[in-house]
């Protein structure tokens, strides 16, 4: 009881180095590649808390032209895709630096129906400082999602 008081006022309680969005669906009809991110940031109580140069990885990409820092470039026109023929689970990972609290990450989809079916679905948000050892922080389920909408979630 003490431990859920904790958490809800310190807003997540815990501080991670690194974030990642375990990613285990997209659309049904999701064409090859699977996966994309056209934007996304971090915050804690609604200050973002990522920037341009934040560190960002991911298990595949298409190439270089959609690599996983076009995914945070504050540009709604690039994104980073997975590989083409890449499966589920994928992951997109925010390395802070620093041990950091977070509570909120926002996703863009893209901008045309085919675009906007690879922006995942069914994900985790975890947490880790040791970029090893994963705590899950949220489980989420967002389908049907708009060309160029822009989704809030918080745990
Ligand atoms: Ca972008």
């Amino acid at each position: 009881m003490i431990r859920s008081k904790l958490l809800t006022l310190t807003g997540g309680g815990v501080s991670y180095r690194y974030i990642r969005i375990y990613i285990l669906s997209t659309d049904p009809l999701a064409s090859d590649p699977l996966c994309s991110i056209y934007e996304t940031k971090l915050y804690n109580n609604s200050v973002d808390v990522t920037s341009p140069t934040t560190v960002v990885s991911a298990s595949s990409e298409f190439s270089s032209t959609f690599s996983p820092e076009k995914a945070i470039d504050e540009n709604v026109t690039t994104f980073w895709a997975c590989a083409s023929a890449a499966t589920f689970p994928m992951w997109f990972k925010f390395d802070l630096l620093t041990a950091s609290s977070v509570d909120e990450i926002s996703i863009l989809s893209g901008g045309t129906t085919t675009t906007a079916r690879r922006t995942p679905v069914e994900f985790e948000i975890q947490g880790s400082n040791n970029d090893v050892d994963w705590d899950v922080l949220g489980t989420f389920n967002s389908p049907s999602w708009g060309t160029s909408e822009t989704r809030y979630f918080s745990w």
